[in-house]
C-alpha cells in the first residue's frame, strides 16, 4: 500500500500548482503550522467563539457518515444544535448514547467569519475560484465515507490527527459509485473497511494510498481523487474547495457518469457540473479543450452533449418539445422536427455524429482516436449554430455533485 509523500513547503516558490496540474496528492509541512488557528483553536476556544450559535450536526449510528443517494443528504437528517452543547459532547467522549455526531463542512464565512482571522491565505487559491472554506470538528472515530469531489481541495489539519484512504481517479471502475443520476454519484457503494468480495469483486483491484495527517500539516488533494477520512483523535480541520481546471476533471470518474447517463438518455443533465468547473463555458468549448488536451473520448462525448443541448433548446424555442421529458429523448428524432433550423445535410451529420458517439461511449478511454475527436468537433461545429453558454439552460434532472 502506498503512502502520500511529505514535502517541506517552507521554501520560496513552492510549486503548489504543479501538484494539482499533475493530479498528485501531497502533504505539505512547515506552512500552515504558523497559522494562529494552530495555536489557538481547541474545542474550548471554538465553544467560546461560537457560543450558542446553532450549527447543523450530522448523526450516524456507527460513526460512518454516508450520503443517502436518494436525497443528497446524510442517511439521518442533520440536527441544528447549539455549538456549545455539541462541543461539550465532543469533549465528554462521544458514543455513550450509541449515536455519533459530527460537524462536517460548516461554511466558516457564514457561521463564524471572525475565525477567518486565524487562518492564513493560501497563495495558490485564486479568490475568484474559491468556492468554500469549511470547518470540520468531531470526536475520534468520525468517518466521512469514500467519495470524490469536483473541486480541488486544500485540507488543513488544525488539531488532532486524521487518517486518509485515497484512490486515484483511474480506480473509479473498481470503486462502484452510486448511480450517475442519484444524488450521490460521487460516493462509493463499497464499505472499504469491510468490502464484500461477492458484491464488489473488482474492489480488490483498486490501489489504496493512505496517510495520517498531523496537526499543522496541509494535504493538497486534487479533484477527482477518491477519499475516505477518519478522525483518529478529537479533530479540528479547515478545508478550502475551489474550481478545478476543466482538463483535470475529464477523468474516469466523470467518464463513468457520462457512460451511464448516455446509455439512458441525453448528457445535458451534466450542465450544472460544467458550471462548477474553471473555464467551463459551454459543452462545445469543453469539447474543443478536451481535444486540445488529447482527451479524445471526452471530446466525443462533450461534442455530443453540445449537439443534444442545441437540438433541445431549438426544439423548445419553436414549441416542438412541449411536455416531453428531455432526459430520455432521442435527438435524432427531435432533430427532424427542426425544419428551418437544421438542413438535410445537418440531419445527416446529426445521425453520423450520434452513431460515432454511441460507439465511442462503450470504448475504453485510451482507445479513442484523434480522428474520431476531430470528426465530432467538425460535425458539432456545423450543427450547433450558437453554443449554449453555462446558465442558459436548466437541466430537467439533478445529478450534479455536491
Ligand atoms: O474530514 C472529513 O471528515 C472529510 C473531508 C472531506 O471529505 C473533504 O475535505 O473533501
Amino acid at each position: 500500500m502506498e503512502t502520500v509523500p511529505r514535502v517541506d513547503g517552507a521554501i520560496p516558490g513552492f510549486p503548489y500548482e504543479e501538484y494539482f496540474a499533475q493530479s498528485r496528492p501531497v502533504i505539505v509541512t512547515g506552512v500552515v503550522d504558523r497559522w494562529a488557528a494552530c495555536r489557538k483553536w481547541t474545542p474550548q476556544y471554538l465553544r467560546s467563539v461560537f457560543a450558542e450559535t446553532l450549527v447543523p450536526v450530522g448523526i450516524a449510528r456507527s460513526g460512518h457518515f454516508r450520503l443517502d443517494p436518494s436525497r443528497s443528504e446524510l442517511e439521518h437528517p442533520r440536527e441544528m444544535v447549539p455549538f456549545d452543547a455539541y462541543a461539550n459532547y465532543v469533549e465528554g467522549g462521544a458514543g455513550a448514547s450509541g449515536w455519533h455526531y459530527y460537524l462536517q463542512r460548516l461554511p466558516l464565512p457564514d457561521y463564524c467569519p471572525a475565525l477567518l482571522a486565524d487562518v492564513g491565505v493560501l497563495p495558490f487559491v485564486a479568490p475568484e475560484r474559491l468556492s468554500s472554506q469549511n470547518l470540520w470538528f468531531g470526536p475520534g472515530g468520525s468517518c466521512t465515507a469514500l467519495h470524490w469531489d469536483d473541486y480541488d481541495n486544500a485540507f488543513v489539519q488544525i488539531r488532532g490527527r486524521k487518517h486518509f484512504a485515497l484512490f486515484a481517479p483511474r480506480d473509479s471502475p473498481y470503486l462502484y459509485p452510486s448511480p450517475a443520476l442519484s444524488h450521490a454519484p460521487h460516493q462509493s457503494r463499497v464499505n472499504i473497511d469491510h468490502a464484500d468480495p461477492l458484491e464488489f469483486p473488482d474492489f480488490s483491484r483498486a490501489e489504496r494510498c493512505t496517510c495520517v495527517l498531523e496537526a499543522g500539516e496541509l494535504l493538497l488533494l486534487p479533484t477527482c481523487w477518491w477519499h475516505q477520512v477518519t478522525s483518529i483523535d478529537t479533530s479540528i480541520s479547515v478545508n478550502y474547495w475551489w474550481k478545478a481546471d476543466l482538463e483535470s476533471l475529464l477523468t474516469s470518474n466523470v467518464a463513468h457518469m457520462m457512460r451511464e447517463i448516455g446509455r439512458g438518455g441525453t448528457l445535458t443533465v451534466l450542465k450544472p457540473f460544467l458550471a462548477k468547473v474553471h473555464g467551463g463555458t459551454s459543452f462545445m468549448d469543453a469539447a474543443i479543450r478536451a481535444e486540445r488536451a488529447g482527451q479524445h473520448w471526452m471530446c466525443v462525448m462533450l461534442a455530443l452533449a453540445a449537439i443534444e443541448e442545441f437540438v433541445i433548446v431549438e426544439a423548445r424555442r419553436i414549441g416542438a418539445l412541449d411536455g416531453q421529458y428531455v432526459m430520455s429523448l432521442d435527438v435524432g428524432t427531435v432533430g427532424r422536427r427542426l425544419a428551418g433550423v437544421l438542413t438535410r445535410e445537418d440531419l445527416e451529420r446529426l445521425d453520423a455524429a450520434v452513431a460515432c458517439a454511441h460507439r465511442t461511449r462503450e470504448m475504453p478511454l485510451e482507445q479513442v482516436s484523434a480522428d474520431d475527436a476531430l470528426f465530432m468537433i467538425d460535425h458539432a461545429t456545423a450543427i450547433v449554430k450558437q453554443p449554449v453558454k453555462v446558465g442558459a439552460i436548466s437541466a430537467d434532472r439533478g445529478g450534479a455533485l455536491d
